[in-house]
């Protein structure tokens, strides 16, 4: 029900500016720090350049996003705050190609991916959202639910315009402000996205984008002038933030890595389950937290369902992100690529089988070929830590509760799939299944409307549906914040 833009005359080049700024008080602005080149992960050679803040433009950004809080998005009215993110959504429907384009370039991401789910996906989330900013009475929170403030946001690069789209819809709809930082490695889209932020005239301090690295994501979430922090990201650094911010009263939400399960018992319809798992594990190089990277297959239909499977990961393309018939394009970055390669080595040398997809890799950038470990047992390194690459881990399991116990073996707790044609069974698993997010023989689908959040070490809080955007307002049963 959206139509792409006119496809600018030679896409990759037509949709790279020469350098990008930050984007703060309603302006794109020098910022104080170096500036920085992005690296196109299909090449390894640089892309283009950003300029990158201080911890002083930070500051001038959350001063920025107050004054827009206190003196203008406060007194907006919910059907007005609604209007301009329907701009948004319609904005980035209008420049989805262009969206696409860059994405792809600057995060290594399959063309076919961007274009058919992150870019339209964050669109969704836009319309979505706009739908609630006159609503909020109706979510249970209260007749007339308050608005926190002002957001410090700090967002990872697997899906980077996707996750700005899941951070700054929703605040905006329940009338806070915000002041979001992307990854270093994938500031363009989010910049693409200012333009048309700008372009639906949203008033000036709404939305601002601080870019540079950790250090500049620590002094945002840091910041004393704020009232709510969202992160998106690793789970070291996700502690690292509860414990900066125990005490502070601020609210946090937390959405960190994970080592999903993907449970395929024996009666389940096997070829919708073998795509199920490749979807699972190869979509965006399986950089993607709620990735299923661990198979548990039942022991009695383990050896033919793992041959059919490799049949199928055979016939994936590796290749350049900007060729429309890529299944799996470049890791983001050599840091994430040497993380991949590590695990990978770790897997072999503790004992597991490993298989490679013999797909020929291109000669430049950062490539993996897809993976799939087999004979792996709970302890090793590949079962346990989150890999964030195209590696399946294969592990077999012969009765519905020890799928469970293998599944809930884990620090992490986000997503798990089921695949299995019997419907008490499916109930059964989900119910004792420790993981925010079960899909039922499917996996990776996302709806605005559906919450999305984890348990254990993949954090805390809740993104998308009416718990999303409570976790931007405050509610009867919760006091105010002195002062605020
Ligand atoms: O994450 P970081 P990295 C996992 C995945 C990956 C690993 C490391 O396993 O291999 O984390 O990735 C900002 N205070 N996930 O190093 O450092 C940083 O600039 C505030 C899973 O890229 O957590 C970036 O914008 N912010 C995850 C963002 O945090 C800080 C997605 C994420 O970077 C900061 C990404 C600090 N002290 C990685 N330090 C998921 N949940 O999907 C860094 N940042």
């Amino acid at each position: 029900d959206w139509e792409y833009a006119p496809a600018p005359e030679s896409p990759s080049i037509a949709a790279l500016k020469d350098r990008y700024l930050p984007f703060i008080d309603g302006k794109f602005v020098e910022g104080h720090g170096d500036d920085v080149k992005t690296i196109d992960p299909s090449e390894g050679e640089p892309l283009t350049s950003y300029s990158t803040v201080t911890t002083e433009d930070v500051d001038t950004a959350v001063k920025a996003a107050r004054r827009a809080y206190e003196r203008v998005w406060s007194r907006t009215s919910g059907a007005d705050r609604g209007k301009y993110l329907f701009r948004i959504a319609r904005g980035i429907a209008e420049r989805a190609r262009e969206l696409a384009v860059v994405e792809s370039l600057d995060n290594g991401k399959p063309i076919k991916e961007s274009r058919d789910f992150d870019v339209p996906t964050a669109a969704q989330h836009f319309f979505y959202h706009a739908g609630w900013a006159d609503k909020l009475h109706h979510l249970g929170l209260g007749p007339e639910p308050r608005s926190l403030g002002v957001a410090g946001q700090v967002i990872p690069w697997n899906f980077p315009l996707l996750m700005a789209a899941w951070k700054i819809a929703p605040a905006l709809a329940a009338g806070n402000t915000v002041v979001i930082k992307p990854a270093e490695t994938t500031p363009l889209s989010i910049l693409v996205l200012a333009e048309i932020i700008a372009d639906a005239d949203l008033p000036p301090g709404v939305v601002n984008i601080v870019t540079g690295a950790g250090g500049i994501g620590s002094a945002l979430v840091n910041h004393p002038d704020l009232d709510k922090v969202a992160f998106t990201g690793s789970t070291a650094v996700g502690r690292r933030i509860a414990a900066e911010l125990a005490g502070t009263g601020r609210k946090v939400t937390l959405e960190l890595g994970g080592k999903g399960a993907n449970i395929v018992f024996e009666d389940a319809a096997q070829d919708q389950a073998i795509e199920g798992i490749v979807n699972g594990i190869f979509f965006n190089q399986g950089q993607v937290c709620c990735a299923g990277s661990r198979l548990l297959v039942q022991e009695s239909i383990a050896e033919e369902f793992l041959d059919r499977l490799k049949a199928r990961v055979e016939t994936l393309r590796v290749g350049h992100p900007l060729d429309k018939n890529t299944d799996v394009g470049a890791i983001n970055s050599t840091m994430q690529l040497n993380k991949i390669n590590e695990l990978t080595e770790a897997g072999i040398a503790e004992g597991a089988e490993v298989w490679r997809s013999s797909c020929p890799l291109p000669d430049k950038g950062y490539y993996v070929a897809p993976t799939i470990f087999s004979e792996a047992t709970q302890s090793m390194r590949i079962a346990r830590e989150e890999i964030f690459g195209p590696v399946l881990t294969t592990v077999t399991f012969r009765t519905p509760d020890e799928a469970i116990a293998k599944a809930n073996n884990t620090p992490y707790g986000l997503s798990a799939g089921i695949w299995t044609e019997k419907g008490s069974r499916a109930m059964g698993m989900a119910a004792a299944l420790r993981a925010g997010v079960i899909w039922d023989n499917t996996f990776n689908r996302f709806d605005p409307a559906a919450s999305f959040g984890g348990y254990k070490e993949s954090g805390y809080g809740r993104e998308g549906g009416p718990s999303g955007m409570a976790a931007y307002l405050h509610s009867d049963d919760e006091p105010l914040a002195d002062g605020k």
